[in-house]
C-alpha cells in the first residue's frame, strides 16, 4: 500500500531522505507490524517498542552497511530486522526455519554480531574498534546496551578496557529503568540521577561566563567545558561514573525523540578521541498500553490479543516446572529459615517471584551477574545458609568456573535449581538449555538430579536441600504431565526408579523423557508383544550404578533417552561406568539425544522431533533393535 512507509523500504540507506514527520509516523508503523507478529508468535515485546525511535536514529545518522551496530542481548532488535531487509520475513519471527529473534550473523550481513546472553556488546564492539583501526578503517562502532544488561561484570570490563584504549567506540546506554523486573543495584540509583535542579542550570552558566573572562585561553576553556554541556552535567548526573573510566559522557537524551537523537548520535559520532557513553533514556513497551503499563510482563510474552493484549487461551492447563518449584520453595522455606533464594534478573522466569513475596528478607536479586549470583551463595553457604540458586541452564554457564572453584572445591551446600533445561523452543539457539549435564556431573562432589515430572521435581528439592553437598537439579521450560502432587520425601542417593517393568530391552530415560520413554514403550508392548523396562534413573551424579549394572546383566539391548547434548551427557555417564566395568559386551545400544549441533528456534516439539527424542523416535528406536518399522 503506498500510504504504508515501512512498506516502501527496502534498504536502509532510504531513511536518510525521511523527514523528521516522515520518520515518526514509520515509528507508529513499525509499532503496529511488531505487536501485529508478536502477538500471533510471541516474543520480546516490550524492549523492541522500546527503542523504536533509537533504531531510526541511528539507522539514519548511521550506515549499518560501514558502521558495526551492536545490540547487547539482542531481544530489542525487532525494528532493526524490519528496517535492514527483513520486513518480508518477519511474519516468521520465531518459528521453525523463519527469522530468529536474536541478531545473528548467519541471517544477514547488516547483523554485526550473534547475541542472546547479555552483557557482551562493549566487549565485541572494542574489539571491532580496535580491529578497525588495525586496519586504517574508518567506520563507527557502537554498541547499545541496556541499563539492565549493563549491571553485568563483562559489561564493567568491557567499559574499563574501553576507558584505558581511548579507542573511538560509541556506547549507547538504553535506560529504561527496567530489567525484566524493576532494574536492581546501586547502578540503577546512579542511573537515575537527572540533571533537572534550577541551580545546577545556573551555575553552569555562571561558570562558562567566568572561563570566557579569562584573558587569553577562556574561550578556548569554554569551549571545553561547553562540548558540551556534557562533561559539565556530568558531575551532576550519571556521567560521572562513565567520565571516571574515560568516557565523554552525553546526554540523558529523550528515546523518543528522533529530531534529538539524531542531533545527539551525531555529536557522539564527532567524538574523534576515546569512547562515547550516550545516555539516551526510553519507556519499555512505548505505544502498546498494556505493555507500557505493565513491562515486565510483556519483556517476552506468548501470543495474545492485540486488541486487548489478553493472552490466548492456552489448553495447557498444567502448572510449569516453574511454578511448581516457586511454590514448593515457598513451602520448605516456611520451615527452614536458612533458606535464601537468589535469582540473577529473573524472578519471574525462575518462580522466585513467589519468595520474594512471602520472605523479601531472604530473598536476592542479584542482576544481570550469575557469576556473582554464585559466588554470592557460596558465601552465604559458607556461614550456614542454604542458598538456592535458581537459574535458567543456558545462563548458568557463565558461572562454570564460580561453580567449580567456589562452591564445589568448598563442599558449599548450594542447590542450583536450573529451569529451561534442554531445549527451549522459539528463543533458539543461544537458549537451549543443552549443555548443563556435560558441564556440571565431571565436577567432584556436584551432585545432579534430573526429576522426570513436578511431583519428582519437589522431591528432588527436598532431598537436596537435605544434603549438605553441591547439588543441581534440572528441568524443562514449560507445563509439567499433570500428575497428582504427593506430599514431599527425601530421596535415596544414587537410586532410581523402574517406573515400568518389562523384559529384553532397557531404556535409560532422563528427566522429561522419562513420560514419553513409558508412552513408547507401551506402545512396543502393542507391536511386539513384550514390554520394555523403563528405567528412571532420577540422579545423573551419583548414578544409581547398582541397579543400572542388574538391570543391563537383565537385557540385551540398551537405549538412552535424553534432553540435552549426547557428548558428555547422562548416556555417556553410564556409558563410561558400563565400559569401565565390562559390562558392554554383546549388548545392542543406540542413544537418543542432541547431536553435536546447535540447534535452531522452533516449538519445543517440533525441535524435540528434529532431535528424534519425542515418544514415537523412542519407540522407533526400539523397534530398531529387532528391524521392525513402528508406523507411527
Ligand atoms: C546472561 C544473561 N542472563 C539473563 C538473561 C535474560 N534477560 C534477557 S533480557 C534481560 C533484561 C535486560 O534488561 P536491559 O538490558 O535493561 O534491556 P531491556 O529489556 O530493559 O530493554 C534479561 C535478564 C540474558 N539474556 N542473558
Amino acid at each position: 500500500m503506498a500510504s504504508s512507509l515501512l512498506d516502501s523500504i527496502e534498504h536502509p540507506r532510504q531513511l536518510k531522505g525521511f523527514s523528521r514527520e516522515e520518520l515518526v509516523q514509520l515509528a507508529g508503523e513499525i509499532r503496529q507490524r511488531i505487536v501485529d507478529v508478536v502477538s500471533h508468535n510471541g516474543g520480546h515485546l516490550a524492549p523492541s517498542l522500546g527503542v523504536v525511535e533509537l533504531t531510526l536514529a541511528m539507522l539514519s545518522v548511521f550506515d549499518p552497511e560501514q558502521d558495526c551496530l551492536i545490540w547487547d542481548v539482542g531481544h530489542q532488535c525487532y525494528a532493526y530486522k524490519l528496517l535492514t531487509g527483513r520486513r518480508e520475513r518477519f511474519a516468521s519471527l520465531r518459528t521453525l526455519g523463519g527469522l530468529s529473534g536474536f541478531p545473528r550473523r548467519d541471517e544477514s550481513p547488516f547483523d554485526h554480531f550473534g547475541v542472546g546472553h547479555s552483557s557482551t556488546s562493549i566487549s565485541a564492539a572494542l574489539g571491532m574498534a580496535m580491529a578497525r583501526d588495525l586496519k586504517g578503517e574508518k567506520h563507527h562502532v557502537l554498541a547499545v546496551i541496556g541499563d539492565g544488561a549493563l549491571t553485568a561484570g563483562e559489561a564493567f570490563e568491557g567499559l574499563n578496557l574501553a576507558g584505558h584504549m581511548a579507542r573511538r567506540l560509541i556506547v549507547v546506554l538504553n535506560d529504561n529503568e527496567m530489567s525484566i523486573s524493576s532494574n536492581v543495584g546501586a547502578l540503577s540509583l546512579v542511573l537515575s540521577r537527572t540533571f533537572s535542579s534550577q541551580w545546577v542550570r545556573k551555575s553552569r552558566q555562571e561558570v562558562l561566563r567566568f572561563l570566557r573572562s579569562i584573558p587569553h585561553i577562556g574561550e578556548k576553556l569554554a569551549l571545553y567545558a561547553q562540548r558540551g554541556e556534557w562533561s559539565f552535567k556530568s558531575f551532576f548526573t550519571p556521567g560521572m561514573l562513565f567520565e571516571a573510566l574515560h568516557f565523554s559522557y552525553i546526554g540523558p537524551v529523550d528515546g523518543h525523540d528522533i529530531a534529538s537523537l539524531q542531533k545527539h548520535l551525531q555529536m557522539a559520532a564527532s567524538v574523534e578521541d576515546g569512547p562515547v557513553l550516550l545516555h539516551v533514556r526510553t519507556i519499555k513497551g512505548k505505544g502498546y498500553a498494556p505493555a507500557e503499563s505493565n513491562p515486565t510482563k510483556y519483556h517476552g510474552v506468548g501470543s495474545f490479543l492485540p486488541e486487548t493484549g489478553l493472552p490466548v487461551a492456552s489448553k495447557k492447563h498444567f502448572p510449569s516446572f516453574t511454578k511448581v518449584f516457586g511454590e514448593t520453595l515457598v513451602e520448605l522455606a516456611r520451615q527452614d529459615p536458612s533458606i535464601v533464594a537468589i535469582t540473577a534478573a529473573m524472578p519471574e522466569g525462575t518462580g522466585t517471584s513467589a519468595f520474594r513475596e512471602h520472605f523479601p528478607e531472604r530473598f536476592v536479586d542479584t542482576g544481570i551477574c550469575e557469576q556473582h549470583a554464585v559466588t554470592f551463595a557460596a558465601g552465604l553457604a559458607a556461614r550456614g545458609f542454604k542458598p538456592v540458586v535458581a537459574i535458567y541452564s543456558t545462563f548458568l554457564q557463565r558461572s562454570y568456573d564460580q561453580v567449580v572453584h567456589d562452591v564445589c572445591l568448598q563442599h558449599l551446600p548450594v542447590t542450583f535449581c536450573i529451569d529451561r533445561a534442554g531445549l527451549v523452543g522459539e528463543d533458539g539457539a543461544t537458549h537451549h538449555g543443552m549443555f548443563d549435564i556435560a558441564y556440571l556431573r565431571h565436577i567432584p562432589g556436584m551432585h545432579l538430579l534430573a526429576p522426570r515430572d513436578e511431583n519428582m521435581l519437589r522431591h528432588c528439592l527436598v532431598t537436596a536441600l537435605g544434603l549438605q553437598a553441591p547439588c543441581a537439579l534440572r528441568y524443562p521450560r514449560g507445563v509439567g504431565f499433570g500428575v497428582e502432587l504427593e506430599p514431599l520425601r527425601s530421596l535415596a542417593l544414587a537410586r532410581g526408579e523402574i517406573v515400568l517393568a518389562g523384559e529384553r530391552v532397557a531404556i535409560f530415560a532422563c528427566g522429561n523423557r522419562v513420560h514419553p520413554a513409558m508412552e513408547a514403550a507401551m506402545f512396543v508392548r502393542q507391536k511386539l508383544g513384550f514390554t520394555p523396562i523403563v528405567f528412571d534413573p532420577i540422579w545423573i551424579k551419583p548414578l544409581p550404578c547398582e541397579q543400572i549394572r542388574e538391570l543391563v546383566q537383565s537385557v540385551d539391548c540398551l537405549l538412552f533417552v535424553e534432553d540435552g547434548v549426547l557428548a558428555g551427557g547422562f548416556s555417556s555417564a553410564v556409558l563410561e561406568m558400563l565400559a569401565d566395568e565390562g559390562l558392554l559386551a554383546g549388548k545392542a545400544l543406540r542413544r537418543l539425544g542432541i547431536p553435536d549441533t546447535f540447534v535452531e528456534h522452533g516449538t519445543q516439539l517440533e525441535l524435540r522431533e528434529m532431535v528424534g527424542i519425542r515418544g514415537h523416535a523412542i519407540a522407533q528406536a526400539v523397534m530398531d533393535f529387532f528391524e521392525r518399522k513402528a508406523e507411527v
